[in-house]
Parts: C-alpha cells; sequence; structure tokens
C-alpha cells in the first residue's frame, strides 16, 4: 500500500513537471505558439477558442458559439457542444479537464474521430490560451452537472468542482484574462473580431456565432448565422455589384473511405458584370491565400468544363478558337471550401494548401456540376460565354496598348515621370517612395525628406476607378502611369518584384474623407494590379499625426484623440497649453512634416496586410460602383467617422 501511493505521487510528480515545462516554453516563446505578442497575437487567443467551438460544430455536436468581450478586457467564449470530457483521466492520474487546459497537444488525443483544429495549432489552442492567461475559468456541461476549474497563467488553483446542476444542457465555456506581462498591450477590438466570426460564419452553414461587446453602452451585438453558408458568402461579396445570375451556383461532394468520411469540399460561383477575378479559398476554415490544391483543380475543371459547353452549344464562331483560363475568369467571385483531416499547409507564408489528393476531387466536383448547370440553363451559359468571348478580345486590345507604352518607356530609359523627386541610392531595399496628396505637401516632403534614399510622388486628382477600367483605360490616368513608371515592376501579370526600385511604397495621405479616398483607391490599385506589393509587405500608410499641443518652448505631436487625452492629462492645465489640429498634411512646415511623419527614427507607420487590402477592395466597390443605394447607407453609417474626420 505504501508503496502504491508512492509510485502513484512519484507518477504525478513527473507529469506535473511535464506540464510545467510545457506551459513555461509557451510563455516563454509566445511568437512560436500564435505568432506575435501584439494585437495580432492577442485576438489570436479568441479565434483559438472559436476553432476549438468550431471544430466541436464541424463534428456535428454543436451549432452556437458565443463570444464575450467584458470590462477589463476579458473574453468569454463559450458553445453549445457535448462539453470538454471531464472526470479521471488513466494516464496522467489527473482529471481529464485539467489535462485538456494544461497539457499540449492534448486537443486530439481524446478522438472522436472529424476534422482537427481548424486553427494553424492543431490541438494546443486551449493549453496556449491558458498558459498566456492571467486568470482563466473553464465551465462544463456534461450529464447534468455543471464543472468548474480556475487557472493563474496556465496552472490549476482550484479542483474540478461541481458548482451546479444543467439538465440535459451541454457545452463549454471558458472565460480569459490575456497576462499584460506577455502582451503589449491588453485591448480587444471588436471590428477585428467581427469580421473573422461573420467569415467562420459563413464557412459553416447552420452555425449561429454570436458577439458582444459589454465595453460598450449599449452593448454592442452582432448574430451571424447563414443558412446559405458559402452561397450566401459569394452573394455577400457580389451585394453591391450587378450580377448575371440571381443565384450562386454551388457543388459539393464528399470523400469516404471506409465508411468514414475523410474529406468535403464546397464550392459556390457566380458572374457579376465588373472585370475581377475574386476566388477565396479556404481549407479548414483556414484563407489560403497562396492558394494550392484546390484552387488549381477548381481552375482546371472551370476552364475545361466552359469551353466543352460552348463548343457542344455551338457558341464559338471560327476565330474565336478556345477560351484561356483568364478570360474565364474575369467577372467571377468564387469560394471554395475544403474540409479534409490533415492539411498540409505550404508556401512563404504557410497559406498555400498542399494536399494533392484534393485537386481531383475538386475538379471532378466543379467539371460535373458545372457541366450539368450549363446544359439545363441555356440563357445563362449563354451569357457567361459571351461575357469571356468579351473578355478575350478586350484582352487581345490591352495587350496592344500595353505594348504601346511599353515600347515608349523602353525607347527612353530614363522616363521616369516629370513629377517624381527620386532619390540618389539604387539599392531599392533601401529606399521609399512617399505618394503623396496634392502638391503642396508634395512640396513640403520634397524639402524635409532625407534624399538620399527618400522619393517624393505628388498624385494630384482623381486616380480613376480602376474597379471598372480596363488596362487600356487604366493606363491613360497620368497618376498611374506615374506610379507604374517609377516603381518600375510593370504592371499584372508582367509585374516583376525583382524590379521594384523601392522597397516602401508609403501611402501619405490627409486624415479627412478625401485622404481615405485616396487611400482606398491606391490599395485597390495595388491589391489588384500589383498583388505582390500587398504579399510582401511592401505598401505602408504614414501616420501623421492629429494634433500638436505645444506650452512655451516645448511641444508634442499627438496621433489620436486618445493620445491627446492622455497628454493633456499628463501636462495638467496650467499655464493653458495650445492645441493645433491638423487639417491636412499641407499645413505642416518641412521641418515639422519631417520629424513627425517622414523620419524613420520617430514616425509612424502602418504595414498594409492582404486583410486591409481586401476591405479596402470592398470600400471601394461599395463607394465606386454602379449601385448608388449602399453607397448612401455606408456613408449614413459612417456618418460618425466622417464626422470625426473632418471638423
Ligand atoms: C474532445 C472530446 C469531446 C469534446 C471535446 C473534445 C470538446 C472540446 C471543446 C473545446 C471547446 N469546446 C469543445 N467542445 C467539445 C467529447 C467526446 C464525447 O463526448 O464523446
Amino acid at each position: 500500500m505504501e508503496d502504491l501511493q508512492h509510485e502513484v505521487s512519484a507518477d504525478y510528480g513527473a507529469s506535473q513537471i511535464q506540464v510545467l515545462e510545457g506551459l513555461e516554453a509557451v510563455r516563454r516563446r509566445p511568437g512560436m505558439y500564435i505568432g506575435s505578442t501584439d494585437s495580432r497575437g492577442l485576438h489570436h487567443l479568441v479565434y483559438e477558442l472559436v476553432d476549438n467551438s468550431i471544430d466541436e460544430a464541424m463534428a456535428g455536436f454543436c451549432d452556437h458559439v458565443n463570444i464575450v468581450i467584458h470590462e477589463g478586457e476579458t473574453v468569454t467564449v463559450s458553445d453549445n457542444g457535448r462539453g470538454i470530457p471531464v472526470g479521471y483521466h488513466e494516464k496522467t492520474g489527473k482529471d481529464a479537464l485539467e489535462v485538456a487546459l494544461t497539457i499540449l497537444h492534448a486537443g486530439g488525443k481524446f478522438g472522436g474521430g472529424g476534422y482537427k483544429v481548424s486553427g494553424g495549432l492543431h490541438g494546443v489552442g486551449l493549453s496556449c490560451v491558458n498558459a498566456l492567461s492571467e486568470d482563466l475559468t473553464v465551465e462544463v456541461r456534461r450529464g447534468g452537472k455543471v464543472y468548474r476549474q480556475k487557472y493563474q497563467r496556465g496552472i490549476p488553483v482550484t479542483k474540478v468542482e461541481v458548482v451546479g446542476e444543467c439538465g440535459d444542457e451541454t457545452g463549454t465555456s471558458v472565460t480569459f484574462k490575456p497576462d499584460a506581462e506577455i502582451f503589449d498591450e491588453v485591448r480587444f477590438e471588436f471590428d477585428k473580431l467581427k469580421s473573422r466570426l461573420r467569415e467562420l460564419a459563413f464557412l459553416n452553414a447552420g452555425v449561429r456565432i454570436t458577439a458582444i461587446d459589454e465595453r460598450e453602452q449599449p452593448h454592442l451585438e452582432r448574430d451571424y448565422c447563414f443558412e446559405g453558408g458559402i452561397r450566401s458568402f459569394v452573394s455577400h461579396y457580389n451585394k453591391n455589384k450587378e450580377v448575371l445570375h440571381q443565384e450562386p451556383i454551388y457543388f459539393s461532394a464528399k470523400r469516404m473511405e471506409n465508411g468514414e468520411e475523410t474529406a468535403t469540399v464546397e464550392i459556390a460561383m457566380q458572374y457579376n458584370d465588373g472585370y475581377n477575378e475574386d476566388i477565396y479559398t479556404y481549407a479548414n476554415n483556414i484563407n489560403t491565400h497562396e492558394g494550392g490544391a484546390h484552387l488549381d483543380g477548381f481552375k482546371q475543371a472551370l476552364t475545361r468544363a466552359v469551353n466543352d459547353y460552348a463548343k457542344r452549344a455551338n457558341l464559338f464562331k471560327e476565330k474565336d478558337g478556345s477560351l484561356s483560363g483568364e478570360d474565364i475568369r474575369e467577372g467571377l467571385t468564387a469560394v471554395i471550401s475544403v474540409k479534409l483531416q490533415e492539411p498540409q499547409f505550404e508556401g512563404q507564408t504557410k497559406t498555400k494548401l498542399g494536399n494533392a489528393d484534393i485537386r481531383p476531387l475538386v475538379s471532378n466536383t466543379v467539371y460535373k456540376g458545372l457541366s450539368e448547370f450549363l446544359d439545363e440553363n441555356p440563357p445563362i451559359g449563354r451569357m457567361i460565354v459571351d461575357k469571356c468571348l468579351m473578355a478575350s478580345r478586350a484582352r487581345e486590345a490591352a495587350r496592344k496598348a500595353r505594348d504601346l507604352t511599353r515600347r515608349k518607356t523602353a525607347l527612353d530609359s530614363t522616363a521616369l515621370p516629370g513629377k517624381l523627386s527620386d532619390c540618389t541610392e539604387k539599392d531599392a531595399s533601401l529606399c521609399e517612395i512617399f505618394l503623396v496628396e496634392g502638391d503642396s505637401a508634395g512640396g513640403s516632403a520634397k524639402m524635409g525628406r532625407n534624399p538620399k534614399y527618400q522619393a517624393i510622388l505628388p498624385l494630384r486628382g482623381k486616380i480613376l476607378n480602376v474597379e471598372k477600367a480596363r488596362l487600356d483605360r487604366m493606363l491613360s490616368s497620368d497618376a498611374i502611369k506615374y506610379m507604374i513608371t517609377a516603381f518600375g515592376a510593370g504592371i499584372d501579370t508582367e509585374f516583376d518584384i525583382s524590379k521594384l526600385r523601392y522597397h516602401k511604397i508609403i501611402c501619405m495621405t490627409d486624415a479627412d474623407v478625401d485622404g481615405s479616398h485616396i487611400r482606398i483607391l491606391l490599395l485597390t490599385f495595388f491589391y489588384r494590379h500589383m498583388r505582390p506589393l500587398v504579399d510582401e509587405g511592401y505598401v505602408y500608410i504614414a501616420q501623421p499625426p492629429l494634433y500638436r499641443v505645444k506650452r512655451g518652448k516645448q511641444q508634442w505631436y499627438v496621433y489620436s484623440d486618445e493620445e491627446l487625452d492622455a497628454k493633456l492629462n499628463e501636462i495638467g492645465p496650467d499655464p493653458k497649453p495650445e492645441i493645433q489640429r491638423y487639417k491636412g498634411l499641407g499645413e505642416m512646415n518641412p521641418e515639422q512634416l519631417w520629424e513627425t511623419t517622414m523620419d524613420p527614427e520617430q514616425r509612424l507607420m502602418l504595414k498594409v496586410t492582404v486583410e486591409d487590402a481586401v476591405e479596402a477592395d470592398r470600400l471601394f466597390t461599395l463607394l465606386m460602383g454602379d449601385k448608388v443605394e449602399p453607397r448612401r447607407e455606408f456613408i449614413e453609417q459612417n456618418a460618425k467617422l466622417v464626422t470625426d474626420l473632418d471638423i
């Protein structure tokens, strides 16, 4: 008896040490587990928990996930799934619940099949969030009882306790407070969470995802549930566009092996009357920005199905030959979502799906489904083929126009735009170019800059609606031509980032409505026509200060209203400081512009992410598209933003 007990506790000791080592590893190198400790990493904590609940939903046991941001920056994620198992866990001698919350890689160990964690962490999510939280409480409803356990920085501070009864309700709820020792700043952004939650609701048809921000009075609430799943997603993307057919076309298939479902694919697609190709691909709810096997399968099948149909239906004229994939994808919005057991993420940013066997599954599904759809809906089929033929002719015309501009610049190799004040440094990795709104700010920037590595290109007037314009017309916009020649890397399919002359492209616009308009235009242009700039993180947004606070000889620049309040508090009311609000860059003299916005030692800049560019693109369509109603709605809904910016 004596011996046995000794053995048990020795065993317990060993597993306890393992746990502490595991948690310590996460706390020492949080970046390895959640990417970073900035705002992005902070929000990642919420996504990790939501992903666990979504996994439970994907396994078919959960249809509601709720997220609450409480006062004091604590967050609760709860679901109505089966509840994390509780009770004695043989191997460790602890409660299974404690194991799930403290042992890395515990997630999958309970088996249960289905698709493993949708996030990138493969089951380490719960314990990572736990390790990185000052306080965490988990509550499980299961078998008629409510169980609770509390932790601090991953270490249990209570046992698993029964704290109530719940009838036949089941579910899991986790409340955590991120550790201020770990994160740069603990401040959740409801807007940031909202877009990911909505995306997850689109990707998991029928799952209701609700979110509440209790820090605001009245509380902000969102409720996302889409019975149409990715069909609704496609409709959402096309909301402000004229569509060629009312309902998105939808296909799905499952792969079964030995009676077990091992993969599913879903595709929704809809043409609009624009010229862009918008294909969003996902694997296990993760946006595969770099594409991969599912995208390849889709493109191949789409090209074959449309060409075969056009031949079958006699829609080609002799001279047409066949349609290229690019022509067929013009004006197409599609969402491809695959779920598979062991996703392989490859590529530079680990967002390219590697699983080759998913390619034929997608391509067979699309070929078969689309061929049937086109045969059964001849008017739509004809419309699609007509549009593709038009794209093909326009592409030919654009190619000719582009040849022309290329020849012009090739003949005259110093043909940098006269407006450009270039820098002297030749090593592109050290060079920056400021795209400055207006000639007067351009003048200040030119005088204030460091001419060795900072170039200035003033942009005047409207940049042109890149959404509607084809390449041939776009090239008639001076601003666009100047940017293309100044950057030196070409455009569209011929864009060659190795030729780029500046590794920082910095948008410097005023903090008002026009400024944000121009910024949206620029980002949309880069996203549409110089995509690698965005992917490689070469695009930045300058952050000029909003105010200058001055007292006697001392002065401070502040970049937001919150910062202004803080500064005024800090320096006190006596003697009364002088506050200047900058309405535009033009109000700053060259020295001020340098000090506050351009000097690499002092300035604040935002790096543009693909998500920012996608959002800019969406806003752009809204502001520039043909539809008037959504534009009015946007301006109404953002009246506060507009007035805030335009005092
Ligand atoms: C493994 C097994 C079972 C449930 C879960 C994991 C589970 C984990 C989380 C995390 C957040 N919400 C969750 N919901 C469920 C249950 C196995 C069974 O009951 O047979």
